[in-house]
């Protein structure tokens, strides 16, 4: 069977420009596609934004702009973020692309054919930063239980997902399978808090703003943004349209990347809605932590963030890479400070990695002119470093499976200090002394360049930049993931003065 692999992350709202936390989600994405990509899988990789509602028509009316001006503007800024950062998305869908709104048009129309779609009274209440709806019980001190902002009373004519009926199958779904939703805290946090209490019917559709997708058979209306924006993950396959080849490939998502304060849409009223369709459930959906700044949410209605290509131009996109994923881990809420960016750029990428990437690279260069193979003389303290850089890949492996992206970090970095300590064990310097120990010397050579070289694969999804750099001054032909194991013969010839890799920062005080 072919492998493919479907993720996608959640479309923004382009009500401001994207900031470090969307790097982050997207980042995850973006590593696990190109990993996946690089081991074999059919990839697609999807991303966009959540460009309808009334926030989206507020905003841009306080700008004096139509809401499609106000918005291009920002998907321009978000594009070139994403070019900055090294994303690969195969499609930035835009929920006002012509396809999806004909899609979603489809979708809705259908759901209101076979009567899981029913038009009723709206009267609850709304908070607008959010966009959520909630109901009485769910309110915090009478506040949205998110933002902790004031909600409104608010009540319309309006259409109904019928929820209910599809809670039971639902409950038993996400019994029958314990991977749906990870990390499986957030799993009990679905169940208990909001599956157990009971599903009231969603509010679909709006008629107190219009900037939304027009109900076709009831022109007042608009689908209200949650059924349009889920509905993203299909139709950007082609779903309900001329041509279904990709969807029918990609679809189900093998899985949906999302902040842990949107799991609920997507495990609860998206399964309902493909239920409803009769589709297919995503196998996976990962709710992350967030990035905190001083304990508060980074978040686009707080404004406490900069604009992250500051930090991309002064210590490049794949630190900002490598700190986003390593410094938060699976499921945990994470803190974002320039302060531990520098740390972790300057004990890991520039001490450890570049560190060793540049002794060994030295030493080929001043003990045999970069000209390196292997003459096999080995001593015991090889076996255990040789087997660590040939069951790397299968514990990677193993780790992305489980999404558990900061420690496959981790246990690459674990083979690079092993590879730092190596050194200081063998001590090149002091064989180079001995003109009978040279054949050792070049052993011990060989088996740092097949760590550099093992590790710079496994490396590749997460740091494209840097790893490229490390290909060119290794030379080797080996480079792709099905060559991360220990090769016994190859020839090395590496570049003679390779630039650091990874400068330390020294912090202006
Ligand atoms: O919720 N830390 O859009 P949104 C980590 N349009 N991740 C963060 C973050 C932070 N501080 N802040 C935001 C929406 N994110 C909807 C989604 S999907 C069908 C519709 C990331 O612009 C995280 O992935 O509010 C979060 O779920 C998402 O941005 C929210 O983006």
């Amino acid at each position: 069977m072919e492998k493919k692999f479907y993720i996608t992350t959640p479309i923004y709202y382009p009500s401001a420009n994207f900031h470090i936390g969307h790097c982050y989600s997207t980042i995850i994405a973006d590593s696990l596609a190109r990993y996946k990509k690089l081991d074999g899988f059919d990839t697609y990789f999807l991303t966009g934004s959540d460009e309808h509602g009334q926030k989206i028509e507020k905003k841009a009316s306080e700008a004096g702009l139509e809401p499609k001006e106000y918005i291009d503007k920002i998907v321009d800024n978000a594009k070139d973020l994403w070019k900055k950062l090294g994303i690969t998305y195969d499609r930035f869908i835009r929920t006002t692309d012509e396809d999806h709104v004909d899609a979603v048009q489809k979708i809705f129309k259908q759901l209101y054919d076979q009567g899981d779609i029913y038009k009723g009274e709206y009267r609850g209440k709304y908070c607008t930063p959010c966009e959520s709806f909630w109901t009485e019980s769910q309110l915090v001190d009478g506040n949205c239980p998110d933002c902790h902002r004031e909600v409104q009373e608010v009540s319309e004519e309006a259409y109904f997902l019928r929820l209910s009926k599809y809670q039971k199958r639902l409950e038993e779904y996400i019994e029958a399978h314990p991977e749906f939703i990870q990390p499986e805290s957030r799993k009990n946090e679905m169940v208990n808090n909001f599956l157990k209490p009971g599903l009231e019917d969603l509010c679909v559709s709006r008629t107190s703003f219009s900037w939304g997708i027009p109900v076709t058979f009831d022109e007042k209306h608009v689908v209200y943004v949650w059924l349009d924006a889920l509905s993203n993950y299909i139709t950007a396959l082609g779903y309900n349209s001329d041509d279904e080849t990709l969807f029918k490939k990609f679809w189900p998502a093998d899985v949906h990347i999302v902040g842990k304060e949107i799991v609920r849409f997507h495990t609860i009223i998206w399964p309902i809605i493909l239920m409803a369709l009769d589709l297919p459930l995503p196998k996976k959906v990962f709710g992350h932590g967030w990035l905190v700044i001083d304990g508060a949410k980074i978040a686009k209605s707080v404004g406490n963030y900069k604009d992250p290509r500051e930090y991309i131009d002064l210590y490049s996109a794949d630190a900002v890479r490598y700190f986003s994923l390593r410094e938060i881990p699976f499921g945990s809420d994470g803190n974002f400070s320039e302060d531990a960016l520098i740390a972790r750029i300057n004990s890991d990428l520039a001490n450890v990695w570049g560190n060793l990437v540049n002794r060994t690279i030295g030493m080929a260069n001043k003990y045999f002119n970069g000209n390196i193979t292997n003459p096999h003389t080995t001593e015991e303290i090889d076996t255990p470093f040789i087997e660590a850089i040939d069951n790397l890949k299968k514990d990677t492996d193993a780790k992305i499976e489980e999404l558990q992206v900061s420690k496959v970090l981790e246990s690459i970095f674990d083979v690079l200090r092993a590879s730092n300590k190596y050194i200081d064990d063998t001590t090149p310097w002091t064989l180079a002394k001995d003109e009978t120990k040279k054949d050792r010397l070049e052993t011990v050579l060989y088996n740092l360049l097949e760590a550099i070289r093992v590790t710079n694969i496994l490396l590749k999804p997460f740091m494209p930049e840097s790893t490229a750099k490390v290909e060119k001054y290794l030379n080797s032909q080996n480079t792709r993931f099905e060559e991360a194991k220990f090769i016994e013969n190859q020839t090395y010839q590496v570049t003679d003065s390779p630039k650091p890799l990874f400068e330390r920062i020294q912090k202006e005080q």
